[in-house]
């Protein structure tokens, strides 16, 4: 009879599948190897006694497909940050943009709670309260405020984003998720990590005590957001998105010169948090000379 579940790993042919509250080993087929199969597909299998294992039969429909964590039917992302290595907020910003077109709900951690500056959360507090579920503030290192985290996670799949070292790994460890090794533990917070030097490499899916499954991953490959049209950018700009709706001109840009903009005057009433409009307005410039550079 075939059994439904969820994969956690494929290694080669090799697959771990999560059903019924157990975990199953069991045997890919060429063709469904072609078709991608990764962490967090749902799939069809049964035992085959020819060859004396579970074989899988089928793939069932996805909701939704990251490339890099290569993992299917990701219901949260958290993009981790901290004050070390300094995030690249553009590139959180674009992460966010992503995760919205592929329906996957956003959250923030600032991690290293027990090393950073109160300052610090509040930057990060004015700039993303209106674009993420929670902001989650913890220390992986000290066990301080992961209840949260547990409690965002508990039935779902999630996938742990941010660059490297600043502790995807740790918080995995902190919950008890022992097959983790802390990959940078020996690398210090210098300029290489800081470049993005990625430890973590294969996408797997760890289910935790409590019941959560959840990818630590090496990075994360953005869409490419230069192919979306202006209104759609707009679109995913969710703290900007309700203004620029209301915007009396059609076909505005919402820039600063732009009278009577309602973006504009979001802006200046402080609606908006100015950085996250500058970084707005440098991602719809990208996209204009994008089209230009491809006569689009
Ligand atoms: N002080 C402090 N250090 C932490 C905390 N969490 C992680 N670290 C340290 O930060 C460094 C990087 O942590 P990792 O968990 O390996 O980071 P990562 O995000 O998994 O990095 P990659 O696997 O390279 O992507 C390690 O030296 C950790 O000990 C924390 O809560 N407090
Ligand atoms: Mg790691
Ligand atoms: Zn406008």
């Amino acid at each position: 009879m075939n059994k439904t579940g969820c994969i956690l790993r494929v290694v080669g042919a090799n697959c771990l599948i999560y059903a019924y509250n157990k975990e199953y080993d069991a045997l890919c087929p060429k063709q469904l190897k072609l078709q991608g199969l990764c962490a967090g597909d749902y799939v069809e299998f049964c035992y085959d006694d020819s060859i004396n294992n579970n074989l899988i039969s089928k793939i069932l429909p996805r909701k939704n497909h990251i490339d890099r964590p290569n993992v299917s039917n990701v219901d949260n992302a958290f993009i981790v940050i901290s004050e070390r290595p300094q995030p690249d907020f553009y590139i959180i910003d674009k992460i966010l943009v992503s995760l919205g077109i592929e329906k996957i709900t956003p959250y923030i951690i600032i991690s290293k709670l027990d090393i950073i500056n109160d300052e610090f959360i509040e930057i990060i507090k004015k700039q993303y309260s209106n674009c993420v579920k929670e902001i989650i503030v913890l220390s992986a290192l000290n066990n301080v405020g992961l209840e949260p985290f547990v409690n965002a996670t508990k039935g779902k799949v999630s996938v742990l984003v941010g660059q490297s070292a600043v502790g995807k790994s740790s918080l995995l460890n902190a919950l008890g998720i022992k097959k983790i090794k802390t990959d940078s533990l020996a690398l210090k917070v210098g300029k290489k990590v800081e470049r993005g030097k990625n430890t973590t490499k294969n996408s797997q899916l760890y289910l935790t005590s409590y019941g959560a499954l959840i990818a630590d991953t090496p990075g994360f490959k953005m869409l490419d957001l230069e192919d979306l049209t202006e209104s759609e950018l707009t679109h995913y700009f969710v703290d900007i998105k309700d203004y620029a709706i209301k915007c009396r001109y059609a076909d505005c840009s919402h820039l600063p010169n732009n009278e009577g903009c309602e973006v504009v005057r979001a802006l200046q009433e402080g609606k908006i948090n100015q950085s996250r409009y500058d970084r707005y307005i440098r991602l719809k410039n990208a996209i204009i000379r994008n089209r230009k550079k491809y006569g689009k």
